[in-house]
């Protein structure tokens, strides 16, 4: 990585949004666990899925935020903290093998809340997985041409493999959308399709914020600098609990209360 001068505040932000993002993980993961008996059997492995990507997202989070703290050292005038210098590579790659247990977890659970099974069920679980590994795996050879960050980067690769993983994540919100069409009709009169059918735009828009921070290095000018390092982190972990911890809450919600409609009672 070429050399990166952090001022204090964007050093100790990084730090502290790293850490609140694995406490929200940590937060999520006995949430989904501790109510998943509110939920009809057939819900359950939403919540069973919520809690691996919690899991999952909390042990990278937590050492996202050490390497974090290892690739920076504070930089000192006359004894006060005046800057922090980067020491080490500090690098996204991490998230992206983090994302290839994440992604096919997270759009598969929604097929359990949605009421799609039988052959349907297993087409929409091979599409999701076969794209989101396709669009992860791209993505991750992509990331290391990150103009500025190495001496291997390369701007018109960097963009090459990010336009291919972005031909499957278009495929992924196609699919999505026929997915949460499919789940309204199955949940017709029920007060929970306007909540089911918020999950679309709310999809949309938290999924974005990924290749949005794929590109913050083109949208900041050539090199890698501060900016980019920060924002990139920051909008990695509002990303991460959106799109994993409030959708989860969205899909929990939904079947608890479609449970309860189709006669559930939780067990004393
Ligand atoms: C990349 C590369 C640039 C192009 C596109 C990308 C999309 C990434 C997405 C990631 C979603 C991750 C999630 C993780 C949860 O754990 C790979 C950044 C389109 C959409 C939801």
């Amino acid at each position: 990585m070429s050399d990166i001068t952090l001022q204090v505040w964007e050093f100790e932000l990084v730090s502290h949004v790293l850490t609140l993002g694995y406490a929200v993980m940590a937060a999520g993961l006995l949430y989904f666990w501790l109510t998943i008996r509110q939920n009809l059997p057939k819900y359950r492995m939403s919540n069973v899925l919520s809690v691996v990507v919690s899991i999952s997202a909390l042990l990278l989070l937590f050492f996202q935020q050490q390497s974090w703290v290892d690739s920076y050292t504070p930089v000192l005038t006359g004894g006060v903290v005046t800057s922090y210098e980067s020491i080490g590579t500090f690098s996204n790659g991490f998230r992206y093998l983090n994302w290839l247990i994440d992604v096919p977890n997270l759009l598969t659970q929604i097929l359990f809340v949605a009421a799609i099974s039988g052959a349907a069920f297993r087409k929409y679980w091979r599409d999701f997985t076969l794209y989101g590994m396709l669009m992860i795996v791209t993505g991750y050879v992509g990331q290391f041409y990150e103009p500025g960050r190495t001496a291997g980067s390369d701007l018109v690769l960097w963009l090459v493999w990010g336009g291919i993983s972005t031909v499957f994540y278009v495929f992924i919100l196609i699919t999505m959308t026929k997915v949460i069409d499919e789940g309204a009709k199955n949940m017709k009169g029920s007060k929970m399709v306007g909540i089911f059918k918020f999950i679309k735009p709310w999809f949309y828009i938290t999924w974005t914020i990924y290749p949005i921070a794929y590109l913050m290095p083109a949208l900041f000018g050539a090199g890698i600098d501060s900016v980019v390092v920060v924002s990139q982190q920051v909008l990695y972990t509002i990303a991460d609990v959106t799109s994993k911890i409030i959708y989860g809450i969205m899909l929990n919600t939904v079947s608890t209360f479609l449970s309860q409609e189709e006669g559930f009672q939780e067990a004393a």
